[in-house]
């Protein structure tokens, strides 16, 4: 019994997940969160959506309500989603590495993105890769050492209009030993400026387009060799055009516009200046006008955070400085407080424009990447995080997966190999109490050979045990992001 406290602490520990959370045009960063359905409680916001008859399925949890704001972009631009572990500091890994799997994106033409649920017809896949044999990953490995970050270039050809583009990433870790695929969705609401008249010639419903039976959703990432991997969803678009989906659009973007006179955004929140005032009262009337602002930009922050509200935070106490010495104002009227866009270097298109980067080596392209500050953010997944971006301990941690699927003890043992990268001491008892439970689990599960719920039970605690080893870099990780602190500061004026 002694191992079911470390049990748990592993399940714990093993919670890190991904979610798209900011997309850029061109390279060009649209703030985080902006233009992006993401989950409103930063709590889980990480986790996949494993439901597939889900509604979460079309665009993540919460995916069904519309955000203020539509990127605008032209046919021929790239556009990049960026995935974060932490969605509110983009500083931090984006994915651990044992989530192996293909990649995706999906588009949808709608009418007005702002507003439209997602679910149902409409959709066409734009792009997919899956595993590439010649360097031995998975597209969401490459993924992870390009910062998180995947790129397709929208063809020029397509019709213009408001579209939902959906990035998908299915994880297939836990699929050979607990039956479940892990979808990783989002949604960027876009606005395509084009007088292109294409569209695809067949669209599929999500949810809908993927279910259980689907081989994809079966598919064993730790057997050696990889059996061949076929993605789910329909194939890939090709250009058609006068198709009876899409009829010719030049309609000019309408909704989901920034105001011009946008001061600050924070995601989908706008703030903007505060009235005139040439005298006390009036100050501390446009001093109640900041604050209620400031309490729509905490109030809105989704899971991204909510790092420019307290840029706006201090403008409403320099403000009330100016109430106390009697001046007139505001301030810097009108002057825009909007942070510097982040921008990053695209690479040219190449399979869905996705930057493979020199083989084995962490991608650090684009003036944001800093890979000391990745890694010292969670000092005890550093070694792990470094061992992770080569090909050579990839394959290491690869043979614990497979000789764990042969499940005698003395296999099972030798899943306890694969931690040796992690040097933190802490870490030795989980990787005893591992591998008890791994040992006594995989017996049962053979006493219970197609019993249903037990076996699937059983099998999952067996997972954990080495699920964690081949995630060792997120084992550690016990903060999961959680605490995004969205009201510290909310109530500070009152
Ligand atoms: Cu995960």
């Amino acid at each position: 019994m002694k191992y079911t406290a470390a049990t748990l602490a592993l399940v714990a520990g093993a919670t890190a997940h991904t979610v798209m959370s900011e997309i850029y045009i061109d390279g060009k960063g649209q703030g985080s969160g902006t233009c992006v359905r993401e989950p409103i409680n930063p709590v889980g916001a990480v986790d996949p959506v494993i439901d597939l008859g889900s509604s979460d399925m079309a665009c993540g949890k919460d995916g069904t309500k519309g955000v203020a704001r539509t990127c605008g972009m032209n046919g021929g631009q790239e556009i990049t989603f960026e995935y974060r572990q932490w969605p509110d500091d983009p500083s931090k890994q984006s994915l651990a590495w044992g989530h192996m799997g293909p990649c995706a994106v999906y588009l949808k033409k709608v009418g007005d993105a702002t507003t439209d649920e997602a679910t149902g017809d409409g959709w066409f896949k734009l792009w997919d890769e899956g595993y590439d044999e010649s360097s031995g990953k998975w597209c969401t490995q490459k993924m992870i050492e390009n910062n998180g970050r995947l790129s397709v270039t929208i063809p020029d050809s397509l019709a213009g209009g408001d579209y939902l583009v959906r990035p998908e990433l299915l994880a297939l870790h836990n699929i050979a030993v607990k039956n479940q695929p892990e979808y990783y969705i989002g949604c960027a609401q876009v606005h395509l400026d084009s007088s292109g008249s294409s569209g695809p010639d067949s669209t599929v419903s999500i949810p809908g387009y993927t279910s259980m039976s689907d081989s994809a959703n079966q598919y064993n990432a730790f057997d050696k060799p990889l059996k061949p991997f076929t993605n789910v969803g329909p194939d890939v678009y090709k250009s058609t055009s006068n198709n009876q989906y899409f009829s010719k659009t030049s309609a000019k973007q309408s909704t989901g516009l920034k105001p011009d006179d946008c001061i600050l955004t924070n995601a989908n929140w706008c703030g903007k200046e505060i009235p005139d005032y040439s005298d006390e009262e009036g100050c501390w009337k446009a001093d109640k006008d900041c604050w209620a602002q400031l309490d729509e930009c905490y109030d809105s922050a989704p899971s991204t955070g909510s790092k420019n509200c307290k840029i706006w935070e201090q403008k409403c106490k320099d403000n009330q400085g100016m109430c106390k010495s009697g001046g007139s104002g505001p301030a810097n009227k009108g002057q825009s407080l909007e942070p510097e866009a982040d921008s990053i270097s695209t690479p040219a298109a190449l399979n869905g424009g996705m930057d493979y980067g020199s083989s084995g080596s962490s991608s650090n392209s684009g003036s944001d990447s800093n890979s000391d500050s990745k890694s010292s953010a969670a000092p005890s997944s550093t070694a792990a995080s470094k061992a992770s971006s080569s090909p050579d301990s990839y394959k290491q941690k690869g043979k614990a997966p497979a000789s764990y699927d042969q499940s005698s003890n003395e296999q099972s043992n030798d899943n306890e190999a694969a931690p040796q990268q992690t040097s933190a001491a802490e870490y030795k008892p989980a990787r005893s109490s591992a591998k008890a439970q791994a040992t006594t689990m995989v017996t049962k599960a053979k006493d219970n050979q197609g019993n249903g719920d037990v076996v699937y039970e059983t099998v999952y605690q067996t997972v954990n045990a080495y699920t964690t080893v081949y995630d060792n870099a997120v084992v550690t990780e016990t903060a999961a992001p959680a605490h995004y602190r969205r009201h510290l500061a909310r109530h500070l004026h009152n």
